[in-house]
């Protein structure tokens, strides 16, 4: 359309002009280095740097500073890179001298103030990139100490090595779990083409796909997956073909310009599909050679911006390893030799449906457990935060404490799936960093303590291609994300992946700042509330307790509700929760003291009690004012159903006082008639799920207490 997006936090709109006024003093010249080796695209993200500070002081300062080669007598901003430290190497890497993936000691930067002169400073061009967006974000916020006093303003660096967004494009133009499109779209996911990026070459816009780069690098991603992990429809089976790959070349290069680095997920079946061969068995020595030289053909056009391909075998229809008679892992590491030949890895994905009644869960976890030492050095396994499906809240996968040879990718999910889409506010910081902070415990004394960010950043063995991934929740609406709100998920993720420990509150409330920055402190304390709220308001108005999947993605449907009882919450008139603490149970896959926890009903965390537990509807909790298990589903769903209303009466409550000045149209409006639809989907939900209830077991609640037919 001919409407601009919006640029969400890298809107560089004026400052409030008494900051401007001190912060241009500062910041009369800019020194760029010279770039040295230049990337694919003749472009470094040095350069990007330079770029983007000249766009974001001239933005928002009202003065561009002057570029030169040397510092004078004028205040200016140097951008320095150090050289690297052989030792910060990290240890797999090193010992393969591979030049990839680059420390996260190399990837921090140092913003340092001296009487004169400010220094961005770091090891690697993208860590100067990735300095400069943090400066920017200071000036955003109008931080006073980004331009007074002297010294070390802020030393950062990452935590885990990948940190990677997902996009789930389908090369035909639509997105897999993209609610993200034109708003008429909403519901009908298949039909909405809201790839930002596909069809190749058929980009409405090309501004978008560049300020796509400059978001995901702004909060230090590192990787992108370029389609869909379900490779092999919607065009996507035609992804290896030498002209898509001849048409990928360019994006790929403006994404590395940025730090990027490209990962493809190929259809399994590519060498019939793609190459014409009469089979894609990998034993065939044919298909062994298409592979070589489909790898080589990959790696030339692309260079050193390309480090792997990512697959899911033999789960949801995808032919895998499975379909020739070869173990995932004989699959994985199939993929992984010939990739070493061009300094790449193959990512596997762990996500995987059982047959029968099978608990999904130990399946998983049976499917995998044996990959440490067997799995080859350039495998990296990525697993989904928890063993259901992207739940509103699920225990920590269990593989996370059990492999610790093996790199490991954590996989979030950004897009909204199993969140009201794009048209409930669920900012997912909170629970991300709830799990990143959970203690797997360690199988190796001394270490006692292992969170899952220490896991995800390369655990005690330091696995060089461990990290943490999101499936994006970017499309083609002018603000991104469908729900203005739903941009705090994007901006969130980055944050959080970099530094796992922050806490969730704070990177709300930063984004908040950075992409409503002139409104009052009041408004900015009430939408930080808003968000930090919303997770839970959403599991009140959904599923309490642990039992996961109430709702069909988008809506309460009572008959998936009913189907998923005899494979997720197992209510009957009486009981309800899946017994997962049975001895040989997938409680007992956690390392000793989790698994001691997760088994007793008395330790178990009852938001996940259901998650291990089967009880008696009288079951009392005490963490819930001594509510037993029925009347808290009811009064649960209540007070979400309050709480979402709340939201509406709340940022009405802020109008006039929002700075809605980097959203394109009227954000306003928009953002009130999704609460709206939030709240009575949400009355909905609640509705739905008193009646199923009540008709499985008699009970209902009267006046605030339970009464029984
Ligand atoms: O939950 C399912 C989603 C699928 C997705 C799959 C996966 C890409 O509904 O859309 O497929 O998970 O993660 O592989």
């Amino acid at each position: 359309s001919s409407q601009p997006h919006s640029q969400l936090w890298l809107s560089y709109r004026p400052v409030s002009a008494g900051y401007a006024v001190h912060a241009s003093a500062r910041f009369q010249e800019l020194v760029c280095p010279e770039t040295g080796d230049l990337a694919l695209a003749g472009v470094s993200p040095l350069w990007r740097a330079c770029e983007e500070l000249l766009a974001g002081l001239e933005g928002m300062l009202g003065r561009r500073p002057s570029r030169v080669n040397a510092t004078g007598t004028a205040p200016a901003l140097l951008l320095q890179l150090q050289p690297s430290s052989p030792d910060d190497a990290i240890s797999g890497a090193a010992e393969r001298s591979l030049a990839w993936p680059p420390s996260p000691a190399d990837e921090g930067y140092s913003i340092h103030l001296n009487t004169l002169h400010t220094v961005i400073s770091s090891r690697s061009p993208q860590g100067v990139l990735y300095g400069a967006f943090e400066l920017l974000r200071r000036l955003r916020r109008e931080d006073p100490g980004a331009l007074a006093g002297g010294g070390e303003v802020v030393r950062s660096a990452p935590s885990a090595p990948l940190r990677h967004w997902d996009l789930w494009d389908n090369l035909d133009g639509s997105v897999e779990r993209g609610y993200a499109g034109p708003w008429q779209h909403r519901f009908d996911v298949a039909a909405a083409r809201s790839s930002v990026v596909y069809p190749l070459g058929q980009q409405r816009d090309e501004q978008r796909a560049h300020d796509l780069a400059r978001l995901l690098a702004s909060v230090g991603i590192n990787g992108i997956g370029w389609s869909n992990v379900n490779a092999c429809d919607h065009g996507n089976q035609h992804l290896l073909s030498s002209r898509n790959i001849a048409s990928m070349r360019a994006l790929v290069a403006l994404f590395y310009s940025y730090g990027i680095h490209s990962f493809l997920t190929p259809c399994f079946d590519s060498p019939q599909i793609v190459g014409g061969l009469f089979t894609s068995n990998p034993q065939v020595p044919e298909v062994k050679a298409w592979w070589a030289k489909k790898i080589e053909e990959v790696a030339g056009a692309f260079g050193d911006a390309f480090r792997g391909l990512v697959f899911k075998g033999n789960t949801e229809g995808q032919p895998g390893p499975g379909s020739h008679g070869m173990s995932q892992l004989q699959g994985a590491n199939f993929f992984a030799e010939l990739l070493e030949e061009v300094g790449a890895i193959c990512i596997w994905r762990a996500f995987s449906h059982p047959e029968g009644g099978v608990d999904q869960a130990l399946y998983q976890f049976q499917r995998f457990e044996n990959w440490d030492g067997e799995a080859r050095w350039n495998v990296a396994l990525k697993i989904k935060n928890g063993p259901y499906d992207f739940q509103v809240r699920e225990p920590v996968h269990s593989l996370f404490g059990h492999l610790s040879n093996t790199s490991l990718i954590l996989e979030f999910q950004a897009a909204q799936e199993y969140f009201g889409h794009a048209k409930h506010l669920v900012a997912l910081p909170s629970q991300w960093s709830s799990y990143l902070g959970f203690d797997l415990s360690s199988r190796f004394p001394p270490y006692n303590v292992q969170t899952l960010a220490q896991v995800a950043s390369g655990g005690i063995g330091r696995m060089p291609f461990s990290g943490i991934a999101a499936v994006s929740n970017i499309g083609t609406s002018r603000n991104w994300t469908g729900h203005v709100f739903s941009a705090v998920n994007t901006y969130g993720f980055g944050r959080l992946a970099w530094t796992p420990t922050t806490p969730a509150a704070d990177i709300m409330r930063e984004w908040v700042e950075v992409t409503f920055p002139r409104s009052s402190s009041y408004a900015v304390s009430v939408l930080t509330r808003m968000l930090q709220r919303s997770w839970e308001v959403y599991e009140n108005y959904t599923s309490s307790l642990g039992w996961g999947f109430a709702c069909a993605a988008n809506h309460y449907d009572l008959d998936d509700m009913d189907r998923r009882r005899h494979t997720d919450h197992r209510a009957s008139a009486t009981h309800i929760g899946y017994p997962r603490n049975a001895g040989g149970g997938y409680a007992s896959t956690y390392n000793a003291k989790v698994a001691a926890r997760f088994q007793s009903i008395e330790q178990c965390p009852e938001e996940l009690l259901l998650s291990f537990h089967q009880v008696p509807y009288t079951h009392r909790l005490r963490t819930k004012n001594n509510s037993t298990v029925l009347e808290w589903i009811y009064r649960s769903h209540m007070s979400g159903v309050n709480a979402a209303e709340g939201f509406v009466t709340d940022w009405l409550a802020i109008e006039g006082h929002v700075d809605l000045g980097s959203y394109p149209g009227d954000a306003f409006v928009d953002i009130t008639t999704r609460l709206e639809i939030g709240a009575s989907d949400a009355a909905a939900f609640a509705k739905s799920i008193r009646e199923y209830f009540e008709t499985l077991t008699g009970c209902g609640l009267r006046d605030g207490r339970l009464q029984c037919h």
